[in-house]
């Protein structure tokens, strides 16, 4: 990336320094490489920037869930939600973030799926295997976790998942894939020890 820039900056100062009429036929063929290159830069700092906020924003929410409090007028999932979207100054859209809150019986567990006997031996849970229906839905869970901001002592999940939709083709030639670039932070944390007038799941 660094070598592209420096040769679009050498070509436009060769250009600015000539002064015959191909000149601006020349410019005019680099500018918008140029132009299209600088906003690739800015979406790049743009994201990095967004990154950060997520994260700080993903780990106040997660300090304010182990509280067991909830903002006034909304329950405990609404107030991270509603933190995380404060702290990230509207920079992540909200409705297209995919927020996840959930609850495993310990910090080892976070992630992982439910017990199974892997009876053909392929490394993966196929239907009619045996497994341990742990959160009891009847059904083999590839995670374990179950959707909430948890009790008292519980430990929790807390994951985002944003996909950045980039505004330059150009830069999706260097990352992200299908003209997005997604961006992802997670944290588990155990609710801290509250009384039940303190808050609720
Ligand atoms: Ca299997
Ligand atoms: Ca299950």
């Amino acid at each position: 990336m660094k070598t592209l820039m420096r040769m679009l900056i050498k070509k436009t100062t060769a250009l600015a320094k000539k002064d015959d009429g191909s000149t601006v036929v020349e410019f005019a063929l680099v500018a918008p490489i140029l132009a299209m290159f600088l906003v690739a830069i800015v979406e790049f700092g743009m994201i990095m920037f967004s990154s950060i906020l997520m994260e700080s924003g993903l780990r106040d929410a997660s300090r304010f869930g182990i509280t067991g409090r909830e903002l006034t007028g909304q329950t405990r999932l609404e107030s991270i939600v509603q933190i995380i979207s404060d702290r990230t100054i509207g920079l992540i859209d909200m409705n297209a973030a995919t927020v996840d809150v959930m609850v495993y019986p310990s910090f080892s567990d976070v992630g992982t799926g439910e017990d199974y006997v892997d009876g053909n031996a392929n490394g993966t849970y196929d239907a009619g295997e045996t497994y341990t229906d742990s959160n009891g839905n009847g059904a083999w869970d590839s995670d374990i976790g179950v959707a909430g901001a948890g009790d008292t002592g519980d430990i929790v999940l807390y994951r985002i998942s944003y996909d950045w939709p980039l505004l330059t083709p150009f830069a999706s030639h260097f990352m992200g894939d299908s003209g997005a670039f997604t961006l992802q932070a997670s944290i588990a944390v155990r609710n801290e020890p509250w009384t039940a007038s303190g808050g609720g799941a």
